[in-house]
């Protein structure tokens, strides 16, 4: 984590979430992007929760990701709580593969929005890239450093390692 303020806040409803949302924490360090990270649970931390949503702009966020597996309601709920933009990431699951986690997240009703990734490690990586594209609106060194990635991307993408 960057000693900079930060201006992503990455919430998972449980530890057992780290194993994929490093990958998003991995991604934002290389990008030079400072976060904080928590752990807190919709239904077992609703009150820490709600505080964390409530107060996240006037901390200096400008995007939220929010993950969870199984009934993942957390970023539903932290969109329902503050105007910045909630990403989602469902956490692969192992009764039903994800799938639970991706259509609680992905079928939010009408008027409180959750940018939803894809399930497990691509959608944790992807949170960050697009949480990048957002913050770059506005912050051309996170621009340039979000090009510079894609450029290099772009570069190795057909290299096999045979
Ligand atoms: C969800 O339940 C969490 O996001 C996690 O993916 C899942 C299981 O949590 P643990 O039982 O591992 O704490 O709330």
């Amino acid at each position: 984590m960057s000693s900079k303020s930060p201006v992503v806040g990455i919430i998972m409803g449980s530890k057992s979430d780290w194993e994929t949302m490093q990958h998003t924490a991995d991604m934002l360090t290389e990008l030079a992007i400072p976060f904080e990270a928590k752990a807190l649970s919709a239904h077992r931390n609703p009150v820490q929760v709600h505080e964390f949503a409530a107060t996240a702009k006037a901390r200096g966020m400008q995007v939220i990701i929010a993950a969870a597996g199984m009934a993942a309601a957390l970023p539903g709920v932290v969109a329902a709580v503050t105007p910045l933009p909630v990403l989602g990431v469902p956490i692969e699951t192992r009764v039903m593969g994800g799938i639970d986690s991706l259509l609680s997240m992905a079928q939010m009703p009408g008027g409180i929005p959750v940018g939803t990734l894809a399930i497990g490690k691509a959608g944790a990586k992807n949170a960050a890239l697009l949480a990048a594209a957002i913050i770059a609106l506005k912050d051309n060194d996170v621009a340039d450093r979000l090009d510079a990635f894609r450029a290099q991307q772009n570069a190795t993408e057909a290299e096999l390692p045979v």
